[in-house]
């Protein structure tokens, strides 16, 4: 490898160096002197001279992971939210308070050119924002590995609303060019699909050829990931699609140019679109397409690129874990299989005992409709040989259940690899189940389901294989830099170290009981409030009181995390006041804070939206309730907003019906930044309100238990709906009309019945003991000192929450895997 002197040297940098290269990367990369640019061009500059920093240190590792061939982790994810980069690489490399003093003295106002940035939304919500936080702490925590996912053209789409409806708009966040990113068409790599199989030359066990009848290439684009102010820059490599020249040929020679152009679009359209379904997974061929191009090409790059090329594979399991993050990347199974079968001539044996050593599946789910399936017609045309693949692992699979459990052909239905009801079809999570040396739940209690109940045939069969990492979210971006205020309190209270070992905020609990120290945690709980209100009315032009109770609710939209239940929280509130049964003066001043998409086609989250809208815009124009009760819902929810918004809560709802969501990671955030949380027995609600401890938190509703119980023995909505008084009068406020100029028709009508009819996630068997809820977190609002007191105890006693800890836990019980600490 070359070694060349890079143009600054990572660890001499001073206010006029960085001031030099951010002058001459105007000058020479944009074109344009200072008096002369455009405040985007000053956004490109800065941001490439904050990227050659990192430069350096990216090269660096890149050369030492090749040089020690340390075990490596690749975290295969169709998503991946990084939000935006910019704070956060200047943070990492070391250079904020630099770049904060050149830019200063050279006039030019770096919250301009942040407000610029376009955050890249490669993720629908929870799932790709874990591993954006993931390769984040596997950075710091010099653990040699690399992302790998889909550089889609356009991200999850941006919201807007229409008369109160959601109207999705393209996500267009490459329109001014990003500079986070380096193509490299070079590398591009093939990806293969369609066809048929022949029979196979070189004879060995279980060898097939396959005959694919279209390709595309997949070129990567790398990201930096830096580690913070380690002196480790890892690597994050989306593909995109392009088509091949192969492609171009065959129909330009055939004379069809009109045909030759839409077949080109035909191949790049794999990476165009991000598809915006959450929770509920769509069978659709281009999905498939997705997943198979970007496994086919990260798999390829990791065994072509990144091991020497006289590496022996039957090593593989002391060089990688391939890390599947939820079903999406589980085609990478039989793709091993099919490359170390027919492509290395390797017995099928020999394959299956490596293949089985390298991939660890990660679930993120309990919702049985959410469990991926594939129908053995589309993957058979798309991808025929990997069907036979995995017919051929199911055989041997059900042969190891029937030696297990002789007799019992239910289990064996019901573990099979492929369903035959309702039709034919690949269970992509049994697969991986199979495959994988590891499956992991994402809290303690979404672990023990998946081993009691969605997975609970597996589980009995190799109970070793199934254990919990409980999520966690990134310190950097979401203390740090989301919220400078609180962290330079902690940081004079305890020192910086809590940054990368956040159990250190356990240093504060004694604080909680300091006067001095709860008045400035509340100044800054108000500041951060009244810098939300003002990115809230420039961004939306919705305006809040400053000081109100922030209550938020920011997730996507679904059923089972209950947006309706607090709604009808809002709606009885607002039913108790007009009829005079609360006074007015009792009523606790709230901004109730919702983000949420709903996906483009699920109609009943759409109408929740609209409703929430409408109820809002009601309460809002009620001159009665101005400093009382306000609706916020600003639209388009992402990353960027988060990072506003979470530092100003001081509620956080998180009020899903018990047994169904998987682990939450919003939780975490708002209680990190202090936030108490109103919440069920759910998830990682239920590990947050052991460590903050009863007093400090809101808990309501039904057990996991008790839910199903309920459900088992039939529940009947109306029952509630008759007999409280107070939800009775709530639900048919709704139905009046009042917040719909009168309609009764459409999504009230809707989303009545729903509730009333079959309310398959229980609100309103939860409703009273929420609304028992709500008003013991007034009660405790109403009392500064001891709320403040809560607030400061939930920030001490979460630093469990941190990625890092996450990490950790993944190392230590599957991946295997050692930093490897950098030179500095
Ligand atoms: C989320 N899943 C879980 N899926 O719902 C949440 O509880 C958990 O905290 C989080 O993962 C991280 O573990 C989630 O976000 C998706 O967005 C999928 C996208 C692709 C289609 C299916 C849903």
């Amino acid at each position: 490898m070359i070694e060349n002197t890079p143009p600054v040297a990572a660890r001499e940098h001073t206010v006029e160096s960085f001031t030099r290269e951010f002058l001459r990367e105007l000058n020479f990369g944009q074109g344009v002197d200072l008096d002369r640019a455009s405040a985007n061009d000053k956004y490109l500059a800065l941001s490439r001279t904050v990227r050659h920093y990192l430069t350096t240190r990216w090269l660096e590792t890149l050369r030492n992971q090749y040089r020690d061939q340390a075990k490596t982790v690749a975290y295969l994810s169709a998503e991946f939210l990084l939000g935006p980069q910019l704070e956060n690489a200047m943070l990492a490399a070391d250079l904020d308070e630099i770049a904060n003093e050149s830019l200063r003295a050279l006039g030019v106002d770096l919250d301009e050119l942040r407000a610029l940035e376009i955050e890249p939304g490669l993720g629908n919500g929870g799932l790709g924002r874990l591993a954006a936080c993931f390769i984040d702490s596997l950075a710091t925590l010099n653990v040699p590995s690399v992302g790998y996912g889909i550089r889609y053209e356009y991200g999850i789409f941006r919201q807007t609303f229409e008369d109160g409806a959601q109207v999705e708009k393209p996500d267009t966040w490459l329109r001014l060019g990003s500079p986070w990113e380096l193509p490299h068409p070079e590398h591009a790599v093939e990806v293969s699909f369609g066809g048929h199989t022949v029979e196979a030359e070189g004879g060995n066990d279980g060898a097939r050829t396959w005959v694919p009848d279209w390709r595309v290439a997949a070129v990567p684009y790398n990201y930096m990931v830096p580690g913070y102010r380690n002196g480790r820059v890892n690597t994050l490599r989306l593909w995109s699609a392009r088509a091949t020249h192969e492609f171009d040929l065959q129909i330009f020679n055939a004379g069809d140019y009109a045909e030759a152009v839409r077949a080109r679009t035909f191949a790049e359209n794999i990476s165009k679109v991000l598809y915006p379904e959450d929770s509920t997974p769509q069978g659709k061929e281009l999905r498939l397409q997705q997943q198979y191009f970007f496994v086919a090409a990260s798999l390829r790059d990791f065994l072509e690129t990144v091991l020497p090329a006289d590496f022996d594979l039957h090593r593989l399991p002391d060089r990688i874990t391939w890390q599947l993050n939820d079903t999406h990347p589980v085609i990478a199974v039989p793709e091993l299989m099919r490359i170390l079968v027919d492509e290395r001539g390797w017995d099928w044996a020999d394959a299956w005992a490596v293949t089985q050593k390298v991939f660890a599946y990660t679930c993120h789910t309990l919702l049985p409709e959410a469990l991926e399936v594939w129908s053995v017609d589309l993957l058979g045309r798309l991808l025929p040989r990997h069907l036979e693949i995995i017919y051929r692992i199911n055989e041997e699979f059900i042969e190891e259940v029937r030696a297990a459990f002789p007799g019992d052909e239910l289990r064996v239905r019901r573990m099979s690899i492929i369903a035959e009801q309702p039709e034919r079809a690949v269970r992509m999570a049994h697969l991986a189940t199979v495959a994988g040396f590891k499956v992991n739940g994402v809290a303690e209690l979404h672990s023990q389901l998946l081993a009691d109940k969605v997975l609970h045939d597996f589980a009995q069969m190799w109970p070793g294989k199934f254990t919990n990492v409980t999520n966690g979210v990134t310190p950097r971006r979401f203390v740090r830099l989301a919220n400078p205020g609180l962290s330079g309190l902690i940081t004079e209270a305890i020192g910086d170290g809590w940054i990368t070992d956040l159990e250190q905020l356990r240093g504060l609990e004694p604080l909680a009981d300091d006067a001095e120290f709860r008045r400035r945690f509340r100044e800054i709980k108000a500041a951060n409030k009244r810098h939300f209100a003002d990115v809230l009315l420039a961004r939306d032009g919705i305006e809040i009181a400053g000081d109100a109770m922030v209550d938020a609710m920011v997730k996507r939209l679904h059923e089972y995390k209950r947006q309706s239940l607090k709604l009808l929280h809002i709606v009885s509130l607002y039913e108790g006041i007009t009829s005079g049964r609360i006074p007015l003066d009792a009523v606790t001043p709230r901004t109730f804070v919702f983000g949420a998409k709903a996906a483009p086609g699920y109609v009943r989250a759409k109408e929740t939206i609209a409703l929430i809208n409408a109820v809002g815009a009601t309460i809002n124009a009620d001159a009665s309730l101005q400093g009382r009760l306000k609706v916020a819902f600003p639209a388009n929810y992402n990353v960027t907003l988060a990072e506003d918004l979470v530092p100003a809560a001081d509620l956080s709802e998180q009020i899903s019906l018990a047994g169904k969501e998987a682990s939450g990671t919003g939780n975490m955030k708002f209680a990190l930044n202090g936030a108490l949380t109103v919440g069920t027995d759910d998830g990682a609600n239920v590990e947050i309100r052991k460590l903050v401890g009863d007093e400090n938190f809101f808990l309501f509703g039904m057990t996991e238990p008790e839910a199903a119980d309920l459900s088992a023995r039939g529940y009947d909505p109306g029952a509630y709906y008759e007999s409280d008084p107070q939800l009775k009068a709530a639900l048919d406020l709704l139905a009046s009309g009042v917040f719909t100029g009168g309609e009764r028709g459409g999504a009230v009508a809707s989303i009545f019945a729903s509730l009333t009819e079959r309310d398959r996630f229980m609100a309103l068997a939860d409703f009273r003991s929420y609304m028992d809820a709500q008003s013991r977190v007034d009660a405790a609002y109403a009392d500064h000192e001891a709320w403040s007191r809560s607030a400061v105890l939930n920030v001490a006693r979460t630093g469990f929450f941190s990625s890092d800890r996450s990490i950790q836990d993944y190392l230590d019980r599957i991946w295997g895997a050692r930093p490897v600490t950098q030179n500095r």
